[in-house]
């Protein structure tokens, strides 16, 4: 068995996005992704997916030429091959994180989140050559099938008229009434049975209203609201104290780890964020603070599979709680998260997931939620498989696009509906 490098294949897409809005905007009809291809001299393909944005397919570009000669098993190696790849810290370092949501991006974080697209194409290749699923090489699930929530979203019926974009059938929801319509489809859908809505959008008292409708709706079911810290400390307390009754735990309320630790001492509602720790550094300070009370792992922006395991004990030694941080993906990267999350041992909330709302994928056959959940592959790898003929139609799209979507950009999304709008400073309310 050859497990050398023989070839590495990228290629950036955009992937059709619904009119989905956030404190910063609003999601563009196309958001860019990165899959990433690792060819064995045996001929065996390793499939993963990153963050597709110009910044870094810059660094991808350099990595995978590095590649080329290592083995698909040297996996601590990747860590290796990213701090040799030249990045200019300095430009990226302060860099505000438009539309990603995903606090503030350092040179380390968007390498690791380029490294993350590597290690699972190359969990993937290794897995395919010992005939092993992604998660035996991980360890061993430790569950059959992996629960995720609805993650509801404000919404307009369609991106602004004239906007090239494809069409959705999920309606507009913009007030308590198009939200709870929304979580009946999703339901319908794929039978979840937990829900989480992204907040940050209207007055905090019409979010309170829309969390209250849904309670009323779905009674006793597991809710969540996350602002990405869009409010004061005080706002964060009063919602805390409006939706105590009804929320599982509210999801970065307010920015920052001394803000949260304020919110946190003064609430028993649980506090959870992929905002403020979102790298290993942060972990001490937020922790020893109490800042915290579930980490929402992102595996693209935490370093991959193995690094997320290590994030899950570093949590467990806490007795803080771990979950699944999504943002805008595809099949291959709910495949790599379904793999992760069936391995570690306390998982005690449904993870997140952007998929339902992708209605175009480069899978032949998309992954199934069924009660809310998607089973764990014991195919070999991933078990997932790369429907060419649709990754080259994503890609000529890409291609296609004279740069103003291969970096996604809510705020420039919402200024084509709204030329004044301006990306809200914090808090916001
Ligand atoms: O897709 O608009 C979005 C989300 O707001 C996303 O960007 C966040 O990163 O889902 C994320 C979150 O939970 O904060
Ligand atoms: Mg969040």
């Amino acid at each position: 068995m050859n497990l050398t490098i023989a070839e590495v294949r990228l290629t950036p897409i955009l992937v059709a996005d619904p009119p989905l809005l956030n404190t910063q905007g609003v999601h563009q009809p196309y958001t860019p992704r990165l899959i990433v291809e690792v060819v064995t001299a045996d001929g065996i393909t390793g499939v993963g997916e990153t963050y597709g944005d110009t910044k870094y397919l810059d660094l991808a570009r350099p990595f995978a030429e590095r590649l080329k000669g290592r083995r698909v098993s040297d996996l601590n190696g990747l860590f290796t091959v990213a701090d040799e790849v030249a990045v200019d810290a300095s430009e990226v370092e302060n860099a505000v994180d438009v539309g990603g949501l995903r606090g503030v991006q350092t040179a380390d974080k968007l390498r690791l989140s380029v490294v993350s697209g590597f290690e699972v194409a190359c969990l993937d290749a290794l897995g395919k050559a010992l005939g092993l699923p992604v998660h035996a090489l991980l360890g061993g699930k430790v569950r059959d099938a992996v629960e995720y929530s609805a993650y509801l979203f404000y919404k307009w019926a369609g991106h602004p008229e004239g906007v090239p974009a494809e069409q959705d059938d999920w309606g507009a929801a913009v007030d308590p009434a198009g939200v709870v319509e929304q979580a009946r489809r999703f339901t319908e859908r794929y039978g979840f049975t937990s829900f989480k809505l992204k907040g940050g959008v209207f007055p905090p008292d019409e979010e309170i209203a829309a969390v209250r409708a849904l309670a009323e709706a779905f009674p006793g079911h597991p809710l969540r609201l996350d602002p990405n810290g869009a409010w004061s400390v005080e706002t964060s307390l009063r919602v805390a104290e409006e939706l105590g009754d009804v929320l599982e735990y509210l999801e970065d309320p307010t920015l920052g780890t001394s803000a949260m630790a304020e919110v946190a001492a003064k609430t028993g509602v649980p506090l959870a964020t992929n905002m403020c720790v979102t790298t290993f550094a942060e972990i001490k300070e937020a922790f020893t603070k109490d800042a915290v009370q579930v980490v929402l792992s992102d595996h693209h922006y935490w370093g991959g599979l193995r690094n997320t395991q290590q994030l899950a004990a570093v949590c467990r030694a806490f007795g803080v709680g771990v979950s699944m941080h999504s943002n805008t993906h595809l099949g291959v990267s709910l495949a790599a998260m379904t793999h992760v999350a069936a391995t570690v041992p306390d998982l005690h909330h449904a993870c997140d997931s952007h998929y339902p709302w992708q209605s175009e994928d480069v899978l032949t056959e998309r992954l199934a939620f069924e009660g809310g959940r998607v089973a764990v592959s014991d195919a070999p790898g991933l078990g997932v498989e790369l429907d060419r003929e649709r990754l080259a139609v994503l890609h000529r799209r890409w291609l296609a696009d004279d740069g103003a979507l291969r970096d996604r950009d809510d705020a420039a999304a919402m200024r084509i509906a709204d030329p004044r709008w301006v990306t809200p400073s914090v808090p916001r309310w």
